[in-house]
């Protein structure tokens, strides 16, 4: 990968291949000279942390060289590229991930083995980059594997938090946060660009001239900060292809602040460099509530800019005319967190660039596309005018012009019908509200030429009820993209046994670029051999679990019980509190029994695991609920093995890894029509679990595909939740009144903090737990009772294992690409010299 001139450009091959050719040796000189040179250790006592950091800057050596040869071909060809942006990429770690992709997992440890070291322990010395709250954060990480994977030219657009999500400890049974400084220790991964950077205003105000009839715009800021890029460069899996996520981090500029230094005030003038640092300082750890903070809002805008500035200085590398923009750009908004960038785009293109409205509102209408994770309307993100006006003054006028096009159009088309102003107030960028707001999605809609929900269910509701409106106006501009997965992270790295299991019966590694292919293995679905090796997989799962949480939690719990796991943020949409309420009725039927009739019961080990938002009261007692649930049962000595329960602490990608795997039943129980989609729903399914799960999100699309005859499928249906709330005052039931006045009188916890969990159940129930409740019962039965026939529940097992390939996310890429992004792969050439074997 040289520029130079032919003669030197083949020496500096030549030097080059010597130093990434996959032999043995070449990998252990890589190492050991980043341990002396890089890491300044002498390579006669490196430790196990120093290992790990020097194979893995080994590693991103490879990675840096073919990331240069993609970015170049990326340029050489000009082909169209599309920019994921999101405030949140939940990464993981990256080590096994990127030697996977690269196809040296093996050849490393060997390697490794040879200077004393293994592999899988190096892996558990990387940090866990928590970048992200859940499901959306890890979504966008998926995506970017794909990405690379397909050959797409993408880059990955974000945040590099110095605080990512905190780190949750459970002390006496409640959650503590703890602060996540990630970067502690270096991180071996991402390449620091001092050269790229950009300059970042906020506040001040606009200035106005006429300059030959036209009024011109200039904003006049009054603070200015500085974006640094941080690369990661991201392997796709058997390709060439190397993307980059680039990461923005905040820092003060050089332009020192004279007048504070003048008048003396050094330390105020330090302040102030530092409140530019404190931007990109920590993640916000709401997960789908907007936290309407300020810093929140010079966060959004900081990365925006940085992003527009990026994007268009690479699009001008060549001279261009404007309208080119949308054949060479598309822009994925994740959520309406980036939808600054609408207004950013069309401020650089009137202001900076010139462009007269029109022109610049027909090229920005083809760059943008919006996706929707939520529907619960107290998570659409709105920003009050006030605050939008104090730090974005230019953009504000820019949404108000938006707006006022928007209305004009939306006024004729409604003009002769009564109810046009509701309309008009209904579909208004501007909440007339008090504070007045800017509503984010109304600007994503209305801004974008594609808008989609996340699973088939979702985007009909998205059609139908949230923006039902919109969807009138716009008919063609709604579309459903359903969520996927990797099944590289999500099989590969995660599941060893069964990753062997499909190479062998498919005879190849297919499966990890093509998981549609797993299906042909439903003819040995009646094949002792393979069931027989699809159980132990199982069981070796089961084992490793059961080893970390005695570790993590001190509790033993019986590898032959049925795991039953419900891992996700902590919400009361997705109903933790109704499997809190199945673990109690369970435990109080079990100690109504004989002796003898005990013996006869499934063995069960509850497992539940998620972070709650620091101020999120309810979630954090419900926390509290399942651990004192547990120190009940689990100290019981009529119950002893029988029922087990375990909350599962720090719920983050790395433990997932290892949870997912070993479940045998999935809980997956939001309310119909809450959860937008899921995506545990998928991983757990695609490791053999069996959902227990009502008809929400992707759930409907995956019985589609497994049979919902293999999952256990409870609950109000979405057309009937609305029905069912107007009755939500309606009494328990007495079994499930019996389990309300256990926790009122403190048979599980403190009543004091834990009676408001009950309260508002028997009040509101607005999430339909008591409605659900039954039918809940009665499901779990009969996962009791499967689970009895093995024989039965392991066939259930293996086929919705081997019929997940839709909910791969090479699948959904595939799908943005074609519909929405109109995005051609390009395919990287190997490179030339036979040395390089890969
Ligand atoms: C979410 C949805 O809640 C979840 O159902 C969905 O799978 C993901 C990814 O599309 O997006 N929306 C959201 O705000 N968060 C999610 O996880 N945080």
């Amino acid at each position: 990968s040289a520029s130079r001139g032919e003669a030197t450009s083949e020496k500096l091959w030549e030097l080059m291949a010597e130093y990434i050719d996959t032999e043995k040796s070449t990998i252990q000189k890589a190492i050991v000279a980043h341990v002396e040179y890089t890491l300044a250790r002498t390579r006669f006592n490196f430790d196990k942390n120093s290992c790990f950091k020097a194979a893995a800057l080994s590693i991103r050596d490879r990675l840096i060289e073919s990331w240069n040869d993609t970015q170049q071909l990326f340029t050489a060809e000009d082909k169209k590229r599309v920019y994921y942006m999101s405030i949140e990429f939940l990464i993981g770690r990256s080590m096994q991930n990127a030697l996977i992709n690269l196809g040296l997992e093996d050849k490393y440890r060997e390697a490794l083995e040879e200077v004393g070291y293994k592999l899988e322990e190096l892996y558990d010395e990387e940090v866990d980059p928590g970048l992200g709250n859940g499901g959306l954060g890890r979504l966008a990480s998926c995506f970017l594997d794909s990405l690379a994977t397909l050959d797409y030219p993408a880059w990955g657009y974000g945040i590099r938090y110095d605080y990512g999500i905190f780190r949750q400890m459970i002390v006496k049974g409640y959650q503590v946060e703890m602060p996540d400084y990630w970067l502690a220790q270096m991180n071996p991964w991402e390449i620091e660009r001092s050269d790229v950077t950009y300059d970042i205003y906020f506040g001040g105000r606009v200035e106005k001239k006429w300059e030959n009839g036209i009024e011109k715009s200039n904003w006049i800021p009054n603070e200015i900060v500085k974006a640094i890029a941080y690369d990661n460069p991201i392997p796709g899996y058997d390709t060439f292809n190397t993307i980059n996520l680039r990461l923005w981090k905040s820092m003060p500029t050089n332009e020192f602040d004279f007048q504070s230094f003048n008048q003396g005030d050094y330390f105020k003038a330090i302040e102030t460099r530092q409140k530019a640092e404190y931007i990109t300082s920590v993640l916000y750890p709401n997960d789908s509530t907007p936290s309407g903070k300020e810093l929140r809002l010079r966060q959004q805008y900081f990365f925006c800019c940085a992003t527009i500035q990026d994007i268009i200085r690479r699009f001008l590398k060549k001279p261009r005319e404007w309208e080119e923009l949308p054949d060479k750009v598309a822009i994925q908004l994740n959520d309406t967190h980036p939808a600054i960038s609408i207004p950013e785009l069309l401020r650089v293109l009137v202001d900076k660039y010139g462009l007269e409205w029109q022109r610049a509102w027909n090229i920005c209408y083809k760059v943008f596309s919006y996706t929707n994770h939520t529907v619960m309307p107290e998570a659409l993100e709105k920003w009050s005018v006030e605050l939008f006006e104090r730090l974005l003054p230019r953009h504000l006028e820019i949404i108000y012009l938006i707006n006022f096009h928007f209305m004009n159009q939306v006024g004729q088309r409604y003009a002769n019908d009564p109810k046009k102003f509701d309309i008009m107030g209904y579909m208004s960028l501007i909440e007339e509200s008090r504070p007045k707001a800017v509503r984010m999605a109304n600007l994503c809609i209305v801004s974008s030429h594609a808008v989609n929900g996340v699973a088939a269910l979702h985007s009909n509701l998205l059609k139908t009820q949230l923006f039902a409106r919109f969807h009138e106006y716009f008919p063609k501009k709604f579309q459903n993209k359903t969520n996927g997965v990797t099944p590289r992270r999500w099989i590969k790295c995660s599941n060893k046994g069964l990753s062997d299991i499909y190479t062998k019966y498919l005879k190849s590694n297919n499966w990890l670029s093509d998981l549609y292919e797993t299906k042909n293995l439903m003819s040995y679905i009646d094949n002792e051999e393979f069931q027989e090796e699809f159980r132990q997989a199982k069981l070796q799962n089961k084992e490793r679990l059961a080893k970390w949480v005695e570790k993590e939690c001190g509790i033993k719990i019986p590898t032959d019980a049925m795991f039953d796991i419900m891992v996700k943020r902590i919400h009361e949409y997705k109903r933790q509190n109704l499997f809190a309420l199945y673990m109690i009725y369970r435990y109080f039927n079990l100690k109504a029994m004989t002796v003898d009739d005990r013996a006869k019961q499934v063995k069960r080990v509850f497992m539940v695991g998620g972070k709650a938002a620091p101020g999120y009261i309810a979630a954090k007692k419900i926390i509290k609920l399942i651990n004192s649930i547990g120190d009940v049962v689990n100290n019981d000595p009529d119950i002893g093995d029988l029922m087990k329960v375990v909350f599962l602490p720090n719920y983050c990608v790395s433990s997932a890894q290892i949870i997912i795997p070993a479940a045998d039943l999935t809980e997956q129980i939001s309310t119909a029509g809450t959860e937008a989609s899921g995506t545990s729903n998928m991983k757990f399914v695609m490791n053999g679990a069996i959902i227990m799960g009502t008809m929400d999100g992707a759930n409907v699309e995956i019985v589609e595909d497994i049979g919902i005859q293999n999952a256990f499928i409870f609950g109000a249906r979405v057309h009937e939740v609305d029905r069912l709330r107007v009755q939500s005052g309606a009494p328990a039931g007495s079994r499930l009144q019996r389990i309300f006045d256990a926790i009122k009188s403190g048979t599980f916890g403190n009543p004091k903090e834990l009676s408001s969990l009950v309260e508002s159940l028997e009040q509101h129930d607005i999430y339909l737990v008591k409605s659900d409740f039954y039918s809940y019962i009665e499901k779990q039965e009969e996962a009791d009772a499967v689970y009895k026939n093995q024989d039965r529940w392991l066939k259930m097992s293996i086929t919705g294992a081997l019929n997940m390939g839709r909910f791969s996310s090479d699948r959904t890429i595939h799908e943005y690409a074609e519909d929405i992004w109109d995005l051609e792969s390009v395919e990287i050439p190997k490179p030339s010299l036979s040395a390089i074997s890969r």
